[in-house]
């Protein structure tokens, strides 16, 4: 039961910060309810709330450090240049070193809602590959699977997901057989949530007993991280190392000995791969250095105007894009939750159903209110030290965002297929092309038989001729 004080000293708490409005219907609510609301209070951070609740309506504006924006340097891509191709060998060894002893994990943000997709489960169980349909949760377990046993170390997967999908993502889990993966080097964990607001700064109810709360955002799993335990298992696993991506690319290297190496050979706490972007408009965040600091601004808080500055050669001045690749260490996540752990909040505009103050349930038409996220690139600039690498996008980058159009389930199945193609190609193989040079097959290449390139030359005798119209799985 709960009792009269605790009631008391939320209810004074939430005077204190204008949310009273919160307990309206206090009256009506049954035992647990009460104790589930009380709960979802007395975990809010009301110093955070009281300050964001106050600039809520504020946009936010890079006016201020515009003026000092500067581009930040990267490692170009492999092969580039010859003094850096010393450094690359040696950052390769390292990096494979780190794998086979297995100082490096695997770890996926997944705890997204895939709404732009259309799709209802959890976007890691979004059927992808061009031949077999895998799902990308299948293509990712199938890559770590084929690491491990190329590496001879059990390389542990670290998945986040949210309170809306964690039931449904562990029961694909369970059901796929973990994909390969022993249980125990799977490790699925929740992220944390935060209120949404009214413009005018009130926290919404979704209902009479319930907060209305959304992910806090992939920056949230700095904290989920530590908080779930992750980093203790990481701690006893002897993993330093954490390999970051989004669940929607189905052509992440998850373990890239390069990345791994030249960020381990600099001592960086969190590093990043970069594509210089297609547009000025590309939607991804932008490389800046920020008082000397590496830092991402994101496409949508970028004013265009800087967007579109070029060199002389007609190339763009903030040309380097993250693709949310991350090379993380375990210790710069302890770190930053044993100090003070505090990203910026990021605010988005949204149509968020609720409980009006006469207890009705509204499902708004037009936006009516502010969900608030965390960005995991903010932390880049709290390392000591942060390093870009720059990749090639054929290679690594083939976002599922949309149904159709650009970065859709279409256009990163193509470009599955073209990174196939040009693995065989490059190994000598040929592949039916049309008159107009566009490739005539569809390829799909398993983990198991390749994660890159090299893997396909020890290969050749198990690849069959490829006829025009084929369809070809490589496992
Ligand atoms: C992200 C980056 C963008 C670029 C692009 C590349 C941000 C803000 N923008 O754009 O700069 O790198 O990706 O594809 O990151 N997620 C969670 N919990 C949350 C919210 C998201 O786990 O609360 C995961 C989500 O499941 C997905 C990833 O984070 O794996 C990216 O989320 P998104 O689709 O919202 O990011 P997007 O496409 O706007």
């Amino acid at each position: 039961m709960v009792s009269q004080s605790s009631f008391e000293n939320v209810e004074k708490l939430l005077k204190k910060h204008n949310q009273s409005h919160i307990l309206s219907f206090w009256g009506e609510l049954g035992e647990s309810e009460r104790k589930n609301l009380l709960g979802q209070i007395q975990v809010l951070d009301f110093a955070k709330i009281a300050d964001l609740a106050a600039n809520l309506s504020t946009e936010s504006s890079l006016s201020d450090i515009d003026a000092e924006l500067v581009p930040a340097g990267s490692y170009g891509p492999i092969g580039a240049d010859a003094e850096q191709n010393l450094k690359y060998d040696k950052a390769i060894e390292l990096g494979k070193k780190l794998i086979s002893e297995g100082k490096v994990g695997a770890f996926v943000v997944a705890g997204g809602q895939g709404t732009r997709l259309g799709f209802d489960r959890p976007k890691g169980d979004f059927p992808i590959s061009p031949v077999k349909n895998k799902t990308l949760f299948r293509i990712f377990g199938e890559s770590i699977t084929a690491v491990s046993s190329k590496y001879g170390a059990a390389c542990p997967w670290y998945i986040m997901t949210s309170p809306m999908n964690h039931a449904d993502t562990r029961e694909i889990f369970r059901s796929n057989g973990y994909y390969g993966l022993r249980e125990r080097d799977v490790f699925i964990f929740e992220q944390g949530t935060l209120p949404n607001f009214s413009f005018e700064g009130k926290i919404l109810l979704a209902e009479k007993g319930r907060i209305a709360c959304s992910p806090d955002g992939h920056g949230g799993s700095l904290k989920a991280l530590y908080k779930s335990g992750a980093v203790d298992d990481m701690k006893k696993r002897g993993v330093e190392f954490i390999s970051y991506w989004q669940v929607d690319n189905p052509l992440v290297n998850i373990f890239d000995p390069l990345f791994i190496g030249l960020h381990a050979l600099d001592e960086a706490e969190i590093s990043s791969k970069a594509l210089v972007k297609t547009g000025p408009m590309e939607k991804v965040g932008n490389f800046c250095l920020v008082d000397d600091k590496v830092t991402v601004i994101e496409y949508s808080d970028f004013p265009d105007e800087v967007a579109e500055r070029r060199n002389p050669d007609g190339s763009l001045v903030f040309q380097l894009g993250s693709i949310a690749i991350h090379i993380i260490n375990a210790g710069f996540v302890e770190k930053l939750n044993t100090g003070v752990l505090s990203l910026p909040f990021h605010r988005a505009v949204k149509k968020i159903p609720h409980i009006d103050q006469s207890g009705r349930c509204v499902e708004p038409a037009e936006p009516n209110g502010i969900k608030l996220e965390t960005f995991i690139f903010d932390a880049l600039p709290m390392a000591s030290k942060s390093i870009i690498l720059e990749t090639e996008r054929s290679e690594e980058f083939a976002p599922v965002k949309n149904a159709t159009g650009v970065d859709s389930a279409e256009t990163a199945r193509e470009m599955m297929i073209a990174r196939a193609v040009s693995w065989l190609e490059s190994a000598g193989i040929t592949v039916p092309r049309k008159p107009d040079g566009s490739v005539d097959c569809v390829i799909e290449i398993a983990p198991s038989f390749a994660l890159e390139k090299d893997d396909i030359k020890a290969k050749l005798n198990q690849i069959p001729e490829i006829k025009p119209g084929d369809e070809v799985y490589l496992a």
